[in-house]
């Protein structure tokens, strides 16, 4: 409000100079120097995909901030180690939860995620990110499908010359804006044809830089981007193009606060003229019909959280079938990108609930001298493996990039049994489609059963696809999975399950637990796929 003020009485200072005056009268704001006038109205197509953006980018947004605050915390190095972060929702880590040799206290990431109240966040609940995923993704292709259509139109039409500054004298022009606005002197507003310096920019940042910065930095947070581009590392990593895209939510947001002041502000009834009914009149019917649109986009904000905790199944189901399909496409990538020794990141936070059977801790106590792997199901030559008999196999290593679907990643040197040798071991039928592994451990909620996951019969015969038995050169701790865990490089981490008891090699997942794909799919509406 002080700010407010400040800028307020400093630009009306500034205005009394005379060279600011002739500044402004060089510069008045609106200029044809820049772009020339458009004269063809707003077409129907531009007025539509205006209010379509609108809609889109609030689920987009809402649903974005949920997503954060299921790992509420924004780094800029690739190991996110606790204290580093340069924004946090909540509280640092506590100290005395950070040690990893007490298993039972461990503070996971799971511990970590906040709550959102429901009006803001989709669905508001901790922990809803596997919820918010499916929103936020489906938008994001709604969204650049009509941000596609509106490129295309944009320049087939000649609409492109209102937002594209064609010389540098905008710069000057958006200044005098500026200067204008904040003395509360208004320029006048020629919006229909020809936007000032300032609103020129603002959409052209919006449209050409911040969308497309959007997709980027959102395609960088995938695994398999990673793991095919080597930017688990480097100032590509996935907390850069997470922070970025955190900045341009709040640039999106800013920008729709700011257009909608200046909209309120600068002749309502003709701008909602030109938008809604795209002519330079001043009809109410107008009003009429933005406070239509505006009831209509508060109804759905409203239905939004409630529609979502009732039909938890539904949002997955429909989410699955609009982004499924690229979800498939990108998991034919091959997740070869290995780092250096030297890229390990030195803090690797940790997740899901340990084992806590008699039979396990018996198993461990005996340094897995009576540990069998199981390995059966659809294969020519079921197995049971000892934990002696997996490390007599050739042991590989890597230095890989891990990306927990909270949004936390770590790059780990990983110790283990390629799977592809297991496969050579067992021979898979040719009806093995799905291989299931499933832990030692419990689920997340009381009394529902193992934690497991399913994986594609093709992911395993990749080279990095290993059974981990080694973390950074040491046997595996039992925080991170001992005596053995799953790495698919392609894929996120609640998909590397821990503390593996057995692997079965089916044709379909439809009878694997409640049938969608693994544990945290069954119970947190988790996608099967997730190479994103
Ligand atoms: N059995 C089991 N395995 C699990 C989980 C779990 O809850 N139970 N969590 C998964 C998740 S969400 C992640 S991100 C990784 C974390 O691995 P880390 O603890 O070694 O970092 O383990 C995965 N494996
Ligand atoms: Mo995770």
């Amino acid at each position: 409000m002080i700010g407010l003020l400040v800028l307020v009485l400093v630009a009306r200072q500034l205005r009394d100079y005379a060279w600011m005056q002739d500044f402004i009268r060089r510069y008045p704001g609106t200029s044809t120097s820049y772009a020339p006038a458009v004269t063809t109205g707003f077409p129907a197509w531009l007025r539509w995909q205006h209010f379509f953006n609108g809609v889109l980018l609030m689920f987009i947004v809402r649903s974005g901030l949920q997503i954060l605050a299921d790992h509420p915390r924004l780094y800029l190095n690739a190991g996110c180690r606790p204290g580093t972060e340069w924004l946090r929702l909540r509280g640092p880590v506590p100290a005395d939860r950070m040690d990893k040799t007490d298993p039972a206290r461990v503070w996971t990431s799971k511990d970590d995620a906040v709550a959102l109240p429901g009006w803001l966040g989709v669905p508001g609940f901790r922990h809803s990110i596997g919820l918010a995923r499916w929103w936020h993704f489906t938008f994001d292709l709604l969204w650049l499908l009509n941000g596609a259509v509106f490129y295309v139109l944009l320049f087939a039409t000649g609409q492109w010359q209102r937002i594209v500054p064609q010389s540098w004298t905008v710069l000057p022009n958006a200044a005098s804006t500026l200067v204008q606005y904040a003395s509360l002197q208004f320029p006048v507003n020629a919006g229909f044809t020809n936007y000032n310096g300032l609103q020129l920019l603002g959409y052209f940042s919006t449209v050409f830089i911040a969308a497309p910065l959007a997709l980027i930095t959102g395609l960088l947070q995938a695994p398999a981007v990673a793991a095919r581009f080597g930017t688990a590392r480097g100032p590509l990593n996935r907390q850069v193009a997470r922070s970025v895209h955190f900045g341009v939510l709040v640039w999106m947001v800013a920008f729709v606060a700011g257009h909608v002041t200046m909209v309120l502000c600068t002749g309502v009834v003709g701008n909602l003229n030109h938008i809604v009914l795209g002519t330079d009149t001043q009809e109410y019917r107008a009003v009429m019909l933005a406070v239509a649109g505006i009831c209509t986009v508060a109804l759905l904000w409203l239905l939004a959280t409630p529609l979502t905790v009732r039909y938890p199944r539904l949002v997955q189901r429909t989410g699955r079938a609009v982004v499924g399909p690229i979800k498939e496409w990108m998991e034919r990538i091959h997740p070869r990108a290995t780092y250096r020794e030297r890229d390990i990141t030195p803090y690797h936070w940790s997740n899901g609930r340990l084992p806590d059977s008699p039979h396990y801790r018996r198993l461990r106590a005996g340094g897995w001298a009576d540990y069998r792997l199981t390995v059966g199901g659809l294969v020519a030559h079921p197995v049971q493996l000892s934990y002696r008999e997996l490390l007599a196999l050739p042991k590989h290593e890597q230095v890989t990039g891990h990306y927990c679907i909270q949004g936390w990643s770590g790059i780990a040197k990983w110790g283990g049994v390629a799977m592809a040798d297991v496969l050579d071991i067992v021979r898979p039928l040719p009806t093995a489609r799905w291989v299931v592994f499933t832990s030692f451990a419990d689920g997340a909620e009381p009394d529902t059963g193992r934690y497991y996951a399913c994986h594609r019969i093709a992911h395993m015969r990749e080279p990095t696809t290993l059974l981990a038995y080694e973390m950074n050169g040491a046997p595996l701790s039992e925080v991170h999975g001992a005596p053995l865990r799953l790495r698919n490089e392609l894929e996120l981490g609640f998909k590397m399950v821990k503390w593996i008891e057995s692997i079965e090699f089916v044709a379909s997942i439809d009878d694997v637990g409640w049938g969608h794909g693994g544990y945290n799919e069954d119970h947190e509406y988790f996608g099967y796929r997730m190479p994103i």
